[in-house]
């Protein structure tokens, strides 16, 4: 049975990707952090038996990615032929809080990733996590392709500029299979609930039920080409499979205002959005990354890729995940 390892498993993208990997018959392993509570929300559902083995088809490794020792280890016990690595400090307001926790992690972490798989194999084929943010989205840009300029606005998006680079490096250097995935915003009933997709969906859904009256918000001016998780993870899993490495813009093409997101989800619940929205000045950030849109032509012709959800189906899912959940 082929072997994935994915670091990030417990996160929004890591827990499509493992249902990806299992429904294709792989045996999914993980890399989670000890914490104080057992509870992993987003993978729960997967821990079932495999009815013919007879045996669980996910399993969890603790380690972390500041920890290089545990990495090697864990590699050279799973011996998997795919290592993703989706593990991260992931919000870019809070890496101006801890912009060295997250330089370690984000960049260093995954440089140890490259260098625990080129010594215990370099065959095996690695997935690098990078982001749009690496381009900084100067206002009124035009769509970002794999050619564009990177210019990094925060802590984040230097330290995945980093990792990135180093992934380019590992694969030139050492001819390893190593893709960088440049993926934009990508959102799901599973995202975090501090990012603004989740922030205003759940909002939304409270204040139509009446637990909530207002929906605080910082720059909604600031526009995003935003798709589904779900629909990301097969683009991840089309460079991983494919038959050489490369780096691919993953995005939707189309870019949309916060204040449009706010509009769209209240709307689906007839509200309407003056009565229910503040802008708060404390939620803006010390340098904003304006305006970011993708251009996902190269992964649409070479690898067939395409986002198979709309904006519209995206707030629509989301929005009446958080209604279910009230009741
Ligand atoms: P997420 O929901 O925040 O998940 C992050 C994952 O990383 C969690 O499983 C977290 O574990 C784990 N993690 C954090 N620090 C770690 C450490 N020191 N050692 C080991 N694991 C650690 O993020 P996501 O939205 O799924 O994103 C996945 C990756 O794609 C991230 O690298 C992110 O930066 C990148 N990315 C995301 C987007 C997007 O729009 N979602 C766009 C571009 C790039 P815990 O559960 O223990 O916290
Ligand atoms: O902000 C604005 C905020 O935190 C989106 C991460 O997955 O995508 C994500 O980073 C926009 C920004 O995502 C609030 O200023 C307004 O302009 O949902 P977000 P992000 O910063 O774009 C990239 C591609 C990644 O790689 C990251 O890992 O919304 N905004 N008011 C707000 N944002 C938040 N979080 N909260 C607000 O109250």
């Amino acid at each position: 049975m082929r072997k994935v390892l994915i670091t990030g498993i417990t996160g929004q993208d890591g827990s499509y990707l493992a249902e990806n990997y299992l429904a294709d018959g792989w045996e999914v392993h993980g890399i989670v952090r000890r914490s104080s509570t057992l509870a992993r929300p987003r993978i729960d559902h997967l821990f079932s038996f495999d009815k013919n083995s007879g045996t669980q088809r996910i399993k969890l490794h603790y380690g972390d990615l500041s920890d290089f020792s545990a990495l090697i280890r864990i590699i050279d016990a799973v011996e998997p032929d795919h290592v993703v690595n989706l593990a991260a400090q992931s919000h870019v307001a809070v890496s101006f809080e801890v912009p060295l926790e997250t330089g370690n992690i984000d960049g260093l972490g995954a440089a140890s990733i490259l260098e625990a798989v080129r010594i215990v194999n370099p065959k095996i084929r690695v997935y690098q996590a990078s982001s749009s943010e690496m381009f900084g989205g100067e206002e009124g840009t035009n769509s970002l392709n794999e050619d564009s300029v990177f210019a990094p606005k925060s802590p984040y998006a230097a330290a995945k500029l980093y990792a990135h680079q180093m992934a380019k490096i590992y694969r030139d250097s050492y001819g390893m299979h190593i893709s960088n995935g440049i993926l934009f915003n990508h959102e799901s009933p599973r995202r975090g609930e501090n990012f603004v997709s989740k922030k205003i969906t759940k909002a939304v859904a409270r204040i139509s039920k009446k637990q909530q009256l207002k929906l605080y918000l910082g720059n909604i001016n600031a526009t995003r080409d935003w798709g589904h998780a779900r629909d990301y993870m097969k683009a991840v899993r089309l460079m991983l499979d494919a038959p050489t490495p490369d780096d691919y813009v993953v995005a939707t093409g189309v870019a949309y205002s916060v204040e449009h997101f706010v509009n769209t989800a209240f709307g689906m619940v007839n509200l309407e959005v003056s009565s229910h929205l503040e802008i708060d000045e404390k939620l803006f950030r010390p340098n904003e990354v304006k305006d970011l849109l993708g251009d996902p032509t190269k992964i649409k012709s070479r690898l067939g890729w395409s986002p198979e959800t709309t904006f519209e189906e995206l707030v629509r899912e989301m929005l009446n995940f958080d209604l279910e959940y009230l009741q």
